[in-house]
């Protein structure tokens, strides 16, 4: 969020405004702007409490709280009369190195991503994980936050006298906003799918501002019979149209969540250690993108969109602040990160881990990275990897982790969810 300070009148023909005031955004490198009005957002605050209510947000505490000001615009800026919304494009078109997960279906058309580098010959280790597009670049909120500062100076030099600007951490909600200024419709997966050749491969932002501009139409586009991304989602978190429960969904397990990710689930997740991007890459709309990808969000050296996981399981404090300097990444944390590792590792099964996930079990000063280390150990099954849970639990004093040996030699490390 942020508010520049700087105040100036100059009225001048409504239409004409809006129309300088997108091509601001354009010139700003915003790729979609649209305006709609401040008006309470009704539908869909009732569908966020709904939400709420039924404990989808699990961890997100800012999401309850939230939910009591997103519908009402107006009482978080008082005099407010139109919101600017902005999209800035994330998508690719470069092709990913060994295309999209096992469950993705066959009907989807992923942005390609060559700039992925194939690991060399001799390289023993091939296991990789998988980072959610969103987060293969710089972190959005930095990339949006300089351009939306621009757009809202523009504003306040058009005769706004106030021009707050939000980005994922408002208690705006992004989606009703950008739905209501015409930027695209809801898909079932939830996400705002554009018409402008965007797919759904956009951040959304906010400007909430007195200035009067008129709105645009909403975009009343939906998914008519389609339910691709429904049948795809490995972990059933999309539970009805519209509707995602977030304690299912590898998002939010993977980077929002703290602490040991439910056993049931962690064979849903797969190869992702970020993120999930399933329920986009199997949506049509997806297939058909064109825009010009920015630099920005192109996959960082070094880590890409496929990073090789053993280098990640043993990741240093040092190493993982300069290696995610500035991504989103970060946000889950050393600890998360190498979490969720354990799990891609235990889920890819190849025992040429082993040795890596053994040692991850007796030195690792997390218990969280051992408990997972162990659950990956008893999915990959060898009699190596069983041996080794079996000398640790003599001497592990963490009651979680040694749970989690005792279940995985039990054998109950999720292979039949
Ligand atoms: C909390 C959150 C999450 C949570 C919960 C996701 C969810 N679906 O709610 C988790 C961590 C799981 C998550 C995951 C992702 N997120 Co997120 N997330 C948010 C956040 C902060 C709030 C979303 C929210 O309000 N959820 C509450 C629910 C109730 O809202 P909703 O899903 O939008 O539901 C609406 C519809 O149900 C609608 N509705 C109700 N009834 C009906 C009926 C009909 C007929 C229709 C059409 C609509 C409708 O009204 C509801 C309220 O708006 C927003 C930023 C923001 N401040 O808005 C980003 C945001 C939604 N996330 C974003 C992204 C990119 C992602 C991921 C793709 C990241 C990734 N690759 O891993 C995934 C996608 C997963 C998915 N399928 O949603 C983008 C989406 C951009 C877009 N094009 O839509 C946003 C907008 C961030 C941004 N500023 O760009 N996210
Ligand atoms: S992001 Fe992945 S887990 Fe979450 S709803 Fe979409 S497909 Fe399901
Ligand atoms: S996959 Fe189908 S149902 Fe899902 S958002 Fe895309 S069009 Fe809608």
């Amino acid at each position: 969020m942020g508010m520049p300070s700087t105040t100036h009148a100059h009225p001048v023909d409504a239409q004409r405004l809006a129309q300088e005031v997108k091509d601001e955004a354009r010139a700003a490198g915003f790729d979609l702007c649209g305006i709609t009005t401040s008006t309470p957002f009704q539908e869909e605050g009732q569908a966020l409490a709904d939400w709420v209510s039924r404990g989808f947000h699990g961890e997100m505490g800012y999401m309850a709280r939230n939910s009591v000001r997103s519908p009402l615009p107006e009482s978080v800026v008082p005099g407010a009369r139109a919101l600017v919304v902005v999209g800035l494009y994330y998508g690719s078109d470069r092709a990913e190195a060994d295309g999209p997960t096992g469950s993705v279906r066959s009907e989807s058309a992923p942005t390609p991503d060559t700039s992925i580098e194939e690991p060399p010959a001799d390289d023993p280790s091939t296991l990789r994980g998988r980072i959610s597009r969103y987060a293969w670049g710089e972190d959005y909120h930095k990339v949006m936050e300089p351009r939306l500062e621009r757009l809202a100076s523009f504003l306040l030099s058009r005769g706004a006298t106030v021009a707050r600007y939000y980005v994922d951490t408002g208690p705006v909600i992004d989606r009703a906003a950008a739905r209501r200024a015409g930027l695209g419709w809801y898909g079932k997966n939830t996400l705002i799918i554009t018409r402008r050749g965007h797919g759904s491969w956009v951040f959304l932002g906010e400007i909430l501002t007195d200035l009067a501009l008129p709105p645009d139409a909403p975009d009343e586009g939906d998914c008519g019979r389609c339910r691709l991304c429904l049948d795809a989602c490995p972990t059933g978190a999309i539970v009805s149209p519209y509707m995602v429960d977030a304690r299912r969904c590898i998002s939010y397990l993977t980077i929002e969540h703290r602490g040991p990710i439910p056993r049931e689930l962690r064979p849903a997740i797969g190869d992702h250690i970020f993120g999930c991007d399933i329920c986009q890459v199997v949506c049509p709309h997806n297939a058909k993108t064109v825009a010009q990808m920015h630099p920005e969000f192109a996959p960082r050296p070094g880590t890409g969109s496929r990073p090789l996981l053993l280098p990640l399981l043993n990741i240093t404090e040092e190493e993982f602040q300069r290696q995610f300097h500035g991504s989103p990444v970060k946000r889950t944390r050393r600890g998360g990160l190498r979490r969720n590792v354990a799990v891609a590792l235990g889920n890819l099964g190849d025992p040429v881990a082993v040795p890596e996930l053994l040692r991850a079990l007796a030195d690792d000063g997390d218990p969280l990275v051992r408990g997972h280390a162990a659950w990956a150990l008893g999915r990959i099954g060898t009699d190596e990897a069983r041996e080794g849970l079996r000398q640790r639990l003599q001497c592990e004093r963490d009651a979680g982790v040694q749970e989690e040996i005792t279940l995985s030699l039990a054998g109950t490390g999720g292979r039949c969810a």
